[in-house]
């Protein structure tokens, strides 16, 4: 284990008691950030300086199922390597984090995603392009059951 505290800022170097988190990526450079709300102290964000340029965003939106897709299995291929997230609500005490998923890659080659949605059908998007974050609306996507008959 290797203590980091100081290179964090002052923030890490003063105790505080924290009563909520909520993680998002606030200024969509590609890294989460984080808002902390405390007992009896101002909310504090903190955010992350670090850049990550290979990230695939994604915004899931729910048709059948609930419109922040909550409770959605997503999964991204890239060749043979597979990287699986959930759309999660709640989290954290009064607190709720950022629904958009983020997958750092290790290359931007086109991904195949894969979502399985509260609903239980699942299905399948390509996403061939980087520049943009994606939105994946329940429907639009290719049935999974189709493309394993094609
Ligand atoms: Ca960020």
């Amino acid at each position: 284990m290797v203590e980091v505290s100081e290179q964090g800022g002052t923030y890490f170097s003063v105790p505080h008691v924290g009563r909520g988190v909520a993680v998002g990526d606030l200024d969509n450079n590609g890294t989460p950030d984080l808002v902390i709300v405390h007992q009896n102290d101002s909310v504090t964000l903190l955010r992350n300086r670090h850049t990550s340029p290979r990230v695939l965003k994604l915004t899931l939106v729910g048709t059948k199922s609930n419109l922040e897709a909550i409770g959605s299995r997503v999964m991204v291929q890239q060749a043979d390597r597979r990287w699986v997230q959930w759309v999660r609500g709640g989290g954290s005490y009064l607190s709720h984090s950022d629904v958009r998923l983020q997958f750092a890659l290790p290359t931007m080659e086109p991904a195949e995603v894969t979502v399985t949605w509260p609903s239980g059908e699942s299905e399948v998007f390509s996403v061939k392009t980087w520049e943009q974050a994606h939105s994946l609306k329940e429907g639009a996507g290719l049935a999974n059951s189709d493309r394993s008959s094609k």
